[in-house]
């Protein structure tokens, strides 16, 4: 083994990691100062944050520790290997706090070899309703952490591009969007309008029918073939890698593969059933899909009997 000099704030950051690694969150002020120090460094990034391979991709994680604990595992730790979240790290499962906290606290640590874009449920409106706001008042006692997190959302990047060729964001593409450029133009430290190109980026969805489509989510736009073949040629990209839909194999391939679903929870919301993906891009840009199950539950870990109306 050969010893490394750390300072004393990564020393800190390292304990601080290991102890989330044990699905423990941090103390409240721990929290508000994480926050900060992430904001620092999530302004200075891009609306179209410039990636490098190799990377793993990754889709939703929403609150599933465990989960993200076997994502590491079949992926490789942090920062041996790099990663690239593309949000909706909370809401739904048990464990919000802890896997928005641990994810907060390796980008911090690991600026470089960590990205995390913002998805659609990184919002103070929509985890008030899906659990993120409720699961902080109850392991806090109070809102504070919640109000932490969510004015740490506004900042994060709304997309990033792997070595030029790989779009990668939340959602999908905007009518009112026709380049990349357009993208870096946005403000975006705001919370997600309810509608607009900042919201379509977080909200829309591929589809089967061509053109641009009214979204059944009441928020984003669907998009066909002939729309993503053209966003692609126009910018120059090989692919859109998104996330946002749960596909039963853990990614998908749509649109003559000019664009990919990820989702990277495994059988969702405990009862879906479906397998969880990433996506690698080597050094080569070369891409493999990695399929994974969920982790092994203990008793006390199993879906309550009572389901909370939100999964309804
Ligand atoms: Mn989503």
């Amino acid at each position: 083994m050969t010893s490394k000099i750390t300072s004393p704030e990564a020393n800190n950051l390292d304990n601080q990691i290991q102890h989330l690694y044990q699905c423990k969150p941090l103390p409240e002020q721990d929290v508000k100062q994480l926050c900060e120090k992430a904001k620092e460094i999530l302004i200075e990034e891009s609306n179209v944050q410039p990636v490098r391979a190799p990377v793993i991709i990754c889709g939703d994680i929403h609150g599933q520790f465990h989960d993200l604990m076997e994502l590491f595992k079949i992926g490789g730790k942090a920062p041996d290997t790099n990663y690239l979240f593309m949000g909706d790290y909370v809401d739904r499962g048990h464990h919000s706090v802890e896997c928005v906290t641990l994810l907060v606290l390796l980008k911090i640590r690991h600026r470089d070899r960590i990205t995390i874009l913002r998805g659609n449920h990184e919002s103070r409106q929509i985890t008030q309703v899906y659990g993120f706001y409720d699961e902080c008042s109850r392991k806090y006692g109070n809102s504070n952490v919640w109000k932490y997190f969510t004015e740490l959302f506004d900042y994060l990047p709304l997309t990033a591009v792997v070595e030029s060729q790989f779009f990668c964001l939340h959602g999908g593409i905007s009518p009112s969007i026709d380049t990349l450029d357009h993208i870096r133009q946005l403000d975006r430290v705001q919370e997600v309008p309810h509608e607009g190109p900042m919201c379509d980026l977080l909200w829309s969805d591929p589809d089967d029918r061509s053109g641009w489509g009214i979204s059944p989510r009441g928020a984003g736009y669907t998009f066909g073939q002939d729309i993503s073949e053209q966003f692609n040629h126009n910018n120059k990209l090989k692919m859109i890698a998104r996330a946002h839909q749960l596909v039963m194999d853990g990614y998908s391939l749509a649109h003559d593969r000019n664009v990919v679903t990820i989702f990277s929870a495994p059988n969702y919301c405990y009862r879906c059933g479906n397998q969880a993906g990433i996506m690698e891009v080597d050094e080569n840009l070369r891409q493999t899909f990695i399929q994974f199950d969920p982790a092994p539950r203990s008793e006390n870990e199993t879906v309550p009997k009572r389901v909370p109306d939100y999964f309804l």
